[in-house]
């Protein structure tokens, strides 16, 4: 039979420090912006108000990424049951702030990357390829509170010693990077992605710009000393990505989709990919009164380093219906649009679209013609596990399948695409949500939104599913 999936794909799963790894003020670790946001349903209506200022509240909030699954004493023990699935790769964060606590120190903090390359080496020894997201929703606090978060132009030059600090420590053992985790979520949440808050300018177009400008000179220079340490490593941008289709074909709706996709989807990829401002920048922010602080030298830096792959999240497609704002609307992953007839939603109200997912793949592919990596996709739902903590999780199993034949296809129709990492392949802490109970994995983690519970792991079915993906290479589904 024909293979559906090129020799050496990379099959694995992801994760993110602040979602895993709990022992928030542990061995020298300083506290990073998702450590003042609290958790629960509440999380985003809470950052996204006036008076939020990242202060840590423990009187009235709970903060369950302080907790998380305790990954960080538990690595070993998780990473042993990814190599029993037989992950090729594990996708990881690391936290900026266990490495330079307050982002501005001039010394790392030895015992945080000492962590790390603990993690590495247990990677290696079970023949799993570390592929590391340097920055992923964990900026110092201090950063935010000193510098506004990334519109403050210094924080450039303390991310730099960072990327430097572990490229060259890491970077002759981990081949494959990727800078900044979803860096187009600033213009959907970039309290998470940029370290702005209302205060500070999150909703003003000129402080997520300028933000995002400074984020991409940040990534070039990343780009620039990771290849400089090691010719052989790949270091990759990293975008959310939400297929994007007109309600209709009233050519209103289809020109509406056709912006959306360039100032929400492309902006990012098109500058780190390409290395320039695309044609349709200046008119973007000019309608939007943005005038950005470039400095000489930043646009060289762009152009001569741009990145070797892209990898991206995929979760759901959305519909733009502009001749209609009063349609019924559909929210997701931190954005939305207008009900699709045509789809069916997760619990949270994400719209569950494969073929998206094989469109979203040649879109990507047309545009910039570098290899393509999954490294986010999955199903957020409410597990209930029997009495001896099983959980059959079909509905999971049947959106992973229906992604991964959507893959093939896209192979098939000619994509170059490296490997797939679903997110939270370990139940995790929820990034929109801040709680356990919106859980992705294919292990299940006894903690409940509070993070009490054992915290012991159980195989779901849908270990043994994906474990059987990936020993036939994505053939028996
Ligand atoms: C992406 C983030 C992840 C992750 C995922 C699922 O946007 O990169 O950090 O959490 O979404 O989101 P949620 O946890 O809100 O379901």
């Amino acid at each position: 039979m024909k293979e559906r999936f090129p020799q050496g794909f990379m099959w694995g799963g992801a994760t993110a420090a602040n979602q895993v790894e709990g022992a928030y003020d542990k061995d020298g670790k300083g506290l990073s912006i998702v450590d003042a946001i609290p958790g629960g349903k509440a999380r985003l209506s809470i950052v996204s108000s006036p008076e939020f200022d990242f202060s840590l509240d423990t009187e009235r909030y709970t903060y369950p990424n302080h907790k998380g699954i305790d990954h960080y004493h538990r690595f070993r023990e998780d990473i042993a049951l990814f190599a029993e699935m037989g992950f090729k790769c594990y996708r990881f964060s690391i936290a900026w702030t266990r490495i330079y606590p307050n982002g501005v120190e001039q010394q790392p903090n030895e015992a945080g990357l000492n962590h790390y390359q603990q993690v590495i080496d247990t990677c290696i020894a079970h023949g799993i390829e570390p592929v590391i997201t340097i920055s992923h929703y964990e900026m110092p606090l201090h950063l935010a509170n000193a510098f506004g978060g990334w519109q403050g132009r210094e924080v450039i030059g303390h991310f730099e010693r960072f990327a430097r600090t572990v490229l060259e420590r890491f970077g002759q053992q981990v081949k494959y990077w990727m800078t900044f985790n979803e860096i187009n979520s600033a213009f959907h949440f970039p309290i998470m992605s940029q370290g702005l808050t209302v205060k500070t300018g999150a909703l003003e177009p000129q402080a997520k710009f300028q933000a995002l400008h400074n984020q991409f000179v940040a990534s070039s220079l990343a780009v620039k000393i990771a290849h400089e340490t090691n010719p052989e490593i790949k270091i990759g941008c990293m975008i959310l990505y939400a297929t994007s289709y007109g309600f209709d074909c009233n050519p209103v709706n289809q020109l509406a989709a056709l912006k959306e996709r360039q100032s929400s989807d492309f902006y990012c990829a098109d500058v780190q990919v390409g290395g320039k401002y695309p044609y349709y920048a200046k008119s973007l922010w000019q309608s939007l009164g943005v005038k950005l602080d470039i400095q000489p030298g930043d646009l060289e830096l762009l152009k001569a380093h741009p990145v070797d792959y892209i990898g991206f999240s995929y979760y759901m497609s959305r519909t733009i219906y502009a001749t209609n704002p009063e349609a019924a609307a559909a929210h997701g992953n931190l954005l939305g649009g207008a009900r699709n007839p045509f789809l069916e939603a997760s619990d949270w109200g994400w719209e569950i679209d494969p073929t998206g997912l094989r469109i979203a793949l040649n879109e990507l592919y047309d545009r910039y013609e570098k290899p393509l990596f999954i490294v986010e996709n999955g199903l957020g739902a409410i597990d209930k596990p029997d009495e001896n903590h099983y959980v059959a999780d079909d509905y999971r199993i049947n959106y992973l399948r229906q992604h991964i034949n959507a893959m093939a296809e896209a192979v098939e129709d000619g994509v170059d695409l490296m490997g797939y990492t679903p997110w939270g392949c370990i139940d995790l802490v929820s990034m929109s949500t801040g709680e356990m109970s919106k859980r992705y994995g294919m292990i299940y983690v006894d903690l409940d939104d509070n993070i009490n519970g054992t915290g012991d792991r159980y195989r779901k079915k849908s270990f043994h599913w994906y474990k059987q993906v990936i020993a036939t290479n994505g053939q028996d589904l």
